[in-house]
């Protein structure tokens, strides 16, 4: 691993691992169904335009349950980094909860959307949104009832690509949390920074599927994990 001196630059990659110990499910663990339904027969545009209804529920389901869960240590870790880290940091999210901000991070970029969003595919504006979808709620902005879950699908162009992209290239450390690497294309951040030079950690309760990618893997808790990692690149030195 690099020397931690050397750093300046980071990008951190979080995925839903980081957000299991506040009590949200993840996607691919055993039993990670939901009423028999794979996350990617659900989060596709297919699935939405065949079964709108029961796209819609599974959404409201967890944008109600969201809102009943708190930041771990491992958030509130990486808020404290946010706070104190004098050089460049990104934290690009995949999850669609609302957890870093609650802990107070803010240099934060949801690439897969958020579920206390909402957007119009009539007028193309977006609408802060806690309550449910199901019943087709009007658009503020619009009228039209023609609202989704502003996430990103399968198929559909993750947010912020340009600006992750460009924190990429001038990364020192990249460092990946709870995220299994099922999914492209935050998959190959990794390749992509390493190859463009950054050193690489990955913190995961297993190794994740682009393990071999990482200088470095940290096994365990996030809720441990996290704040040690925090510590240790805040010490004095
Ligand atoms: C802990 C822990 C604890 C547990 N502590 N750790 C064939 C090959 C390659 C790519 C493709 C392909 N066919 C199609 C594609 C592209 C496709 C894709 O990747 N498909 C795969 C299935 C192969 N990707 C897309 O379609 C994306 N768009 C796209 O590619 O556009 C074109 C493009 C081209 C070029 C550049 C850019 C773009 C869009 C993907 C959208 C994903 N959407 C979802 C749903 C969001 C809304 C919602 O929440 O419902 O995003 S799917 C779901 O998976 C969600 C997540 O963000 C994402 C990743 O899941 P994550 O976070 O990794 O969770 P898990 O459950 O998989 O893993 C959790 C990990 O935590 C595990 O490792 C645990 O061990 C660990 N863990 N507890 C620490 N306490």
């Amino acid at each position: 691993m690099r020397d931690m001196g050397t750093i300046r630059n980071i990008v951190i990659l979080t995925g839903a691992g980081i957000s299991a110990e506040s009590g949200i499910d993840t996607f691919r663990a055993e039993g990670g169904l939901w009423e028999q339904h794979r996350i990617e027969d659900v989060a596709t545009p297919e699935a939405f335009e065949r079964d709108p209804d029961l796209v819609l529920r599974f959404y409201d389901m967890r944008r109600e349950s969201i809102q009943t869960k708190e930041p771990n240590a491992a958030h509130l870790a990486l808020a404290r980094l946010d706070r104190e880290w004098a050089g460049e940091l990104l934290i690009v999210t995949q999850n669609v909860d609302d957890l870093h901000e609650r802990a107070g991070a803010q240099r934060v970029l949801h690439m897969h959307g958020e579920h206390l969003n909402a957007w119009c595919t009539d007028c193309d504006a977006r609408s802060r949104w806690t309550g449910p979808l199901k019943q087709r709620p009007a658009c503020p902005g619009c009228g039209a009832r023609a609202l989704r879950p502003d996430v990103v699908w399968f198929g559909e162009m993750p947010y912020g690509m340009d600006k992750i992209y460009s924190a990429l290239r001038t990364a020192d450390l990249f460092v990946s949390i709870g995220t299994s690497g099922a999914v492209y294309p935050a998959a190959g951040f990794v390749r992509d920074a390493r190859e463009l030079g950054a050193a690489t950690l990955e913190l995961n309760l297993e190794r994740s599927q682009g393990s071999g990618w990482f200088d470095e893997s940290r096994l365990g808790q996030a809720s441990e994990l996290v704040p040690a990692w925090v510590d240790e690149l805040l010490a004095p030195r």
